[in-house]
């Protein structure tokens, strides 16, 4: 099964009219909330710091954005950029998920981080301003972590990448996490042969939480691929099929500011249609679609 490219691809790219977004707008959150698609996406300027912009949209494909970015870098845990953002939606309030980026070291706020990098929560009760909760992990390589859009057995669940798998932790409170596990690696034959992570918060269905998530291989070509886990323990992988849903392949997802690089970081479900937003090659905003019903029905086929 291959998604279907939007003829209006890409559509968000860099606005030169504003510095921190003018030279790269990728990965972006997209939630669908009261009738408008709501994006939180990753811009970088001419000081290569990542900011998160925000864009609104009644039909998925046109976008008018903010003209300011909604999150900036607010402290040295983040000097160089808050990255990736993947919103959820739960119990009323938007939880963001995204990569903080500083300089290797001690720092009051989230503690000690041997690499700058630390997978970060936000939460917001009107998409445009937010609150920093803290990290999921501290002291380690970590990212692609997403909020799933229901507790499960009365707690809080994320995804998180240790690397190069796909693990999960659990919370109470959003704040102290614990319960780590890992989901599942790296298929050493396949195209996510080398590293793999999580695309946006899982999608609920009857037969489990369908995922879209990212891999690379040995050449370094991300590409995303489908698989199912159980509803009651998500640990549990029931279906992943061997075959990608999609490559890069448009010239804007083979060159860019990193190449070859298609990577999905929001899948909102509006009227039965999996709407998967994409990063091409870590400039420009892509969007696939495919009806849910065939994907899951696929994933389960060829799992
Ligand atoms: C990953 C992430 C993404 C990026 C991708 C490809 O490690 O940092 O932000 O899109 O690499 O460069």
């Amino acid at each position: 099964m291959r998604l279907t490219r939007h003829p209006s691809n890409p559509v968000l790219m860099p606005n030169v009219f504003n510095d921190w977004e003018a030279l790269n707008v990728f990965n972006p959150s997209v939630v669908f909330h009261q009738g408008l698609f709501h994006m939180h996406y990753r811009a970088q300027g001419s000081d290569y710091v990542s900011r998160i912009g925000y864009a609104v949209s009644e039909d998925g494909i046109v976008w008018n954005r903010l003209q300011r970015p909604v999150l900036s870098p607010s402290a040295d845990f983040e000097a160089r950029g808050v990255e990736d953002p993947r919103v959820t939606e739960l119990d009323g309030r938007f939880y963001m998920a995204y990569t903080a980026y500083g300089r290797a070291g001690a720092h009051p706020e989230v503690g000690q981080t041997a690499t700058g990098i630390t997978p970060m929560y936000a939460v917001s009760d009107n998409l445009i301003t937010w609150q920093r909760l803290g990290p999921v992990v501290v002291g380690e390589d970590n990212k692609d972590h997403a909020l799933f859009p229901a507790k499960v057995g009365g707690r809080y669940v994320s995804f998180h990448r240790r690397p190069p798998s796909i693990w999960l932790a659990f919370s109470d409170d959003m704040r102290s996490w614990d319960g780590h596990v890992e989901v599942m690696g790296p298929r050493p034959e396949l195209w996510d042969g080398k590293r793999i992570g999580a695309g946006g918060p899982p999608i609920l269905t009857d037969e489990g939480w369908l995922i879209l998530y990212h891999g690379y291989d040995d050449k370094h070509v991300y590409c995303l691929g489908t698989a199912l886990l159980d509803l009651d323990d998500p640990s549990r992988v029931l279906k992943r099929p061997s075959t990608a849903i999609l490559e890069p392949q448009e010239t804007w997802e083979i060159k860019g500011d990193v190449p070859n690089v298609v990577f999905g970081t929001a899948n909102p479900v509006v009227d039965g249609q999996v709407y998967l937003y994409y990063g091409g090659a870590d400039r420009v905003i892509g969007l696939a679609t495919a009806p849910l019903d065939e994907l899951l029905a696929w994933t389960i086929a060829e799992g």
